[in-house]
């Protein structure tokens, strides 16, 4: 069974067992989160958070059945539909998002896939916001091998595609695309040469095992996805998953430092639900290996912290987005 010693002696894994990560989460708090921090460090400027910024470049009347999500034509949520947006517009909001200090721009849209017109036009979207000297992310839905490689002609940068849960949870949340469906396009992503960014989502009834069974999926795949968004369920009015049980705020603490261990070298990303988190619990999150935040008061459809209370956390903390220098040396 893993131990501190043997987690901070060991390369990387790829092939971790159930009862290994299961051991993991059994851990005293503080040696995980030592664990955590460690290779945190031996990896990565402990004081730096990479910063995103998201938009919702089509919203709405989605055909799949997530049962978290807002934007499924399933469930009457309130929100509205849009269409695509103009290629003005989206670079018009990329720009804003670099002046106010964001260095990657992704962009999500409410598809079970994209048709042939709608991923030109998003290729065109990508092109634009690399121009702009940002990074670009985009998450359409599932991709075949062909639209991958067409995206990374565009000069796509990342793509996301979220495994969301356990393979056993999975199917008590969606029924229109089964998780290998998830493996087959994050195949295909990663072989068209885009970063992958890949994660999953806390508080949707899951148990501590189901947690460890969407990390173990994610540290298995290889190489490890580059990012890692963490997600807490955003509780959504209409959705089956509107009154789901609150997580523990130290369960949720336990999966961030749980996917820094098994993927140190991995930006994670402290992802939708900042809402509801104090600062405090998000410090917790920082020193248990999260090193990524999405900015700007929006998430797709919902809210998320103002820019400038989140800098101020940062200020508060010693800490700062992850292109601008360092304060003063503290080691
Ligand atoms: N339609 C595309 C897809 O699902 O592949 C892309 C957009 S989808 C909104 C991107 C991810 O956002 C989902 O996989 C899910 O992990 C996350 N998400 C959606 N609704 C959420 C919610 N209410 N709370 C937390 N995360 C959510
Ligand atoms: C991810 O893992 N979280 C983001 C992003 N990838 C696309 C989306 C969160 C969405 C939260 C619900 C909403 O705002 O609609
Ligand atoms: Fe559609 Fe994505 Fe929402 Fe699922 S998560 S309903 S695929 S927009």
């Amino acid at each position: 069974m893993p131990t501190v010693s043997s987690v901070l002696a060991q390369a990387p894994r790829h092939d971790w067992s159930a009862t290994e990560v299961r051991a993991l989460f059994a851990w005293p708090f503080p040696d995980l989160v030592f664990a955590a921090q460690s290779l945190h460090r031996r990896h990565f400027d402990p004081r730096a958070v990479q910063i995103s910024t998201l938009l919702s470049i089509k919203t709405g009347g989605c055909p799949e059945d997530c049962a978290y999500c807002p934007q499924s034509v399933h469930f009457d949520t309130g929100v509205e539909r849009q269409k695509l947006m103009d290629l003005e517009t989206v670079l018009a909001a990329a720009r804003r998002a670099r002046e106010a200090g964001a260095t990657r721009f992704c962009m999500g849209a409410a598809w079970r896939s994209p048709r042939p017109r709608d991923l030109e036009r998003v290729g065109a979207m990508v092109r634009g916001v690399r121009e702009l000297g940002l990074e670009t992310c985009v998450t359409l839905g599932m991709l075949e091998a062909q639209q991958a490689a067409y995206l990374a002609e565009c000069g796509l940068d990342y793509y996301n595609h979220n495994l969301d849960t356990s393979p056993e949870h999975y199917g008590a949340i969606i029924s229109t695309r089964t998780y290998q469906d998830r493996l087959d396009t994050l195949a295909h992503v990663r072989e068209a040469g885009i970063k992958v960014c890949c994660g999953g989502i806390v508080g949707m009834g899951e148990g501590e095992d189901d947690r460890a069974e969407l990390l173990r999926a994610l540290a298995n795949l290889s190489p490890h996805p580059e990012s890692v968004p963490v997600n807490q369920l955003v509780r959504v009015e209409g959705t089956p998953l509107a009154a789901a049980e609150a997580v523990d705020p130290f369960d949720f603490v336990r999966v961030v430092a749980v996917a820094r261990i098994l993927m140190p070298r991995s930006h994670v990303r402290l992802s939708a639900g900042r809402t509801a988190m104090s600062p405090e619990m998000q410090a917790l999150c920082f020193l248990a290996g999260a090193n990524s935040i999405f900015y700007g008061e929006r998430l797709l459809t919902t809210p998320n912290p103002e820019g400038d209370t989140d800098l101020a956390l940062l200020h508060r903390l010693g800490m700062h987005p992850e292109h601008e220098a360092a304060g003063v040396a503290s080691a």
